[in-house]
């Protein structure tokens, strides 16, 4: 295969062909807006001290008040106001308070004992309350919603609790075309057709728009002032300025609607939406424009970036003294890098560059599983008094499912899945098919989680049980064939029933979906190891555990079997919650076969 870094040894800081491409009818009259669309616009939208706004909207306060929201003792949020005291999320309370003497701290609501709700309590304890984010999630949704209903055709993505990528490249076509009809017409005398470069734009007003980053020539970003009209325009500038008078629509729709302000970078793809949205807060969005690419990424150090910090940016920076993106940029047309890494190392190439392709897509694994967790910070140690704890997981379980359900009213779990950490031994987990039954009440999801916690203590009579969690896995839109759904859950009085699966036995501890332990062979009986159909790895037992009776030996490699499971469980319901991390794009790039070494570990894909 030709090398990707081919002709990129010589180049130069003008190498960024990318920046102004020629723009055709072709392109413009393109259906296909992929990655590589030329005109593509994304956004990242993140809200303003969000858990401290979402009190302030509930209490109903000034937007001016100082307030902080609390977690135990840690300040969680700090509104704006209150950062001008100099709080922040650093700060102890009590020195918050000794800052600003009127500051307001909210803690956070909780689940407690024996309650059904969370709420507000005057009394917190974290040995007999659960911190409850619902207020926050439904906020949340309430703004995507407002997303997905300003834009139609455009996609959004939720890339945490409070922010969420949004790509404007098809709204902002049809905007493009509505007023600018002349681009829909390839013109008779033009010289190759469709392939034939589109006329310069108008100039743009950018006013109002938003803080717009200067085009090269100053030293690093700066901003560009108001100027009235841009003669030096490109059609991509155009596609910005059309997804940066939607963005600001629809974030002034939400701060009237709902009383949130927030913050919003506007770019040609998700890396650099992200890297802008907080070049100016609260309440403000940046535009980056193309031509402003080179001199807004150099001086950054490159540790910062999400994807070049970490032990990679600290391998980088000690190898070759370098610590800004301009260094490393220069860096990377050092032949030894390229032969060194060759294209593993591309998307490195391409992120210093401001070259990202990867999708603003809508994730629907956000619905696949819902798990309620309490580190404990006094174990359990007597097995009844679970419990107490399995009733607080199972409110939120029953709250948050039922508020999902409210959207999707035929959301159902597959399977219920309680999980406990024993002391500082390995976790152990025991699921079961979740029961169907129209209302989902704490009552119901206890009961089936009181079951597996009797199964997971067995006989014991004490317990050291430092770690709770309950989750519900496999969460999907429920078909019933030819029943409607609907009918059921419109008609019925509360009754136990199956989905497709029947079975309310004690399943594989295997936890999530694509969790596919290989179940026992008759050969395997007797072996001291099996093969995760998952990872692939050989597990065995150690040495010492091999020994005993074949039935002792089977129980072992048994337990080893769960335990192996609940790591897959564990890493799944962590990947759950994340977004997803970059890997060197394309799919010609090849694994490596020989474990490299030093800084080439780095780049290998996974
Ligand atoms: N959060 C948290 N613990 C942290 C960081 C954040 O519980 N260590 C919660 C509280 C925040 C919310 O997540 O309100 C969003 O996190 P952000 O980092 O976006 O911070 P804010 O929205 O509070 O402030 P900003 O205006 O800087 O985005
Ligand atoms: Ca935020």
């Amino acid at each position: 295969m030709n090398s990707p870094w081919k002709g990129k040894a010589k180049a130069t800081n003008q190498d960024h062909d990318d920046l102004r491409p020629t723009l055709t009818y072709r392109h413009i009259l393109s259906n296909n807006l992929g990655v590589r669309d030329p005109l593509r616009v994304v956004a990242l939208c993140d809200s303003d001290a969000f858990y401290a706004a979402c009190e302030r909207v509930r209490l109903e306060l000034d937007p001016n008040v100082p307030i902080v929201v609390q977690q135990w003792e840690s300040i969680i949020a700090v509104s704006y106001p209150a950062r001008e005291f100099g709080i922040s999320r650093m700060d102890k309370i009590k020195d918050a308070k000794k800052k600003c003497p009127n500051l307001l701290a909210v803690h956070v609501a909780t689940y407690k004992e024996g309650e059904k709700e969370p709420s507000y309590w005057k009394d917190v304890d974290t040995r007999t309350h659960k911190v409850s984010l619902d207020l926050y999630r439904r906020e949340s949704n309430k703004i995507i919603t407002m997303f997905k209903e300003a834009l139609p055709t455009g996609e959004v993505e939720k890339a945490s609790i409070d922010e969420a990528f949004i790509d404007f490249t098809r709204p902002v076509r049809e905007k493009l075309l509505e007023r600018y009809p002349y681009l829909a017409q390839v013109p008779a005398d033009a010289p190759n057709g469709m392939d034939s470069p589109l006329p310069p734009p108008s100039p743009i007003k950018w006013d109002n728009l938003g803080t717009v980053l200067l085009p090269e020539g100053t030293d690093g970003a700066g901003e560009q002032s108001n100027i009235d009209v841009d003669g030096g325009a490109t059609w991509h500038d155009v596609a910005l300025s059309i997804a940066a008078e939607l963005m600001r629509k629809i974030r002034e729709d939400i701060h009237s609607k709902l009383g949130y302000t927030t913050s919003a970078g506007i770019a040609r793809n998700k890396f650099l939406a992200k890297l802008c949205a907080s070049y100016k807060k609260p309440n403000s969005q940046t535009i980056l424009r193309n031509q402003a690419i080179p001199s807004y990424l150099h001086p950054l150090p490159f540790q910062k970036i999400r994807f070049l910090g970490g032990k990679l940016g600290d391998a980088l920076a000690k190898e070759y003294d370098v610590s800004t993106v301009g260094d490393l940029f220069f860096l990377y047309m050092v032949d030894e890098i390229q032969s060194k890494f060759g294209e593993n190392a591309l998307w490195i190439y391409e992120l210093l560059r401001g070259i990202d392709r990867t999708e603003v897509k809508e994730k629907s694994a956000l619905f696949k599983s819902m798990l309620a967790s309490k580190n404990l910070p006094k174990p359990i140690t007597q097995p009844l008094d679970g419990h107490q704890w399995i009733r607080v997981l199972a409110a939120e379980l029953a709250l948050r499912l039922n508020d999902a359900r409210e959207s999707m009213p035929t959301l159902w779990p597959k399977t219920i899945v309680l999980h406990v950490r024993k002391g500082h031994e390995t976790s152990r987990s025991k699921q079961v098919t979740f029961p169907f039954v129209r209302n989902v009440t704490v009552d119901v999801i206890a009961a089936a989680a009181d079951k597996l916690w009797k199964e997971l203590t067995g006989d014991s009579k004490t317990v050291n049980i430092t770690s709770v969690q309950l989750a519900f896995t496999g969460l999907e839109k429920a078909e019933m064939g030819q029943k409607s759904i609907e009918g059921f859950f419109a008609t019925r009085d509360v009754q136990r029933t199956f989905l497709k699966r029947s079975r309310e036995e004690d399943e594989p501890l295997v936890s999530l979906e694509n969790t596919d332990l290989a179940l026992p062979k008759s050969s395997d009986i007797e072996a001291v190891s099996f093969q995760c159909t998952r990872c692939r790895k050989t597990i065995a037992l150690r040495e010492g555990q091999a020994t005993g009776g074949p039935s002792e030996v089977a129980q072992r490699l048994a337990t080893l079997r769960s335990e192996h499971g609940d790591f897959h469980f564990a890493q799944d319901l962590a990947n759950s919650n994340e977004g997803s991390v970059p890997v060197p794009r394309g799919s010609s790039l090849k694994r490596q076969k020989v474990e490299p070494k030093g800084i080439a570990k780095f780049f290998i894909q996974k």
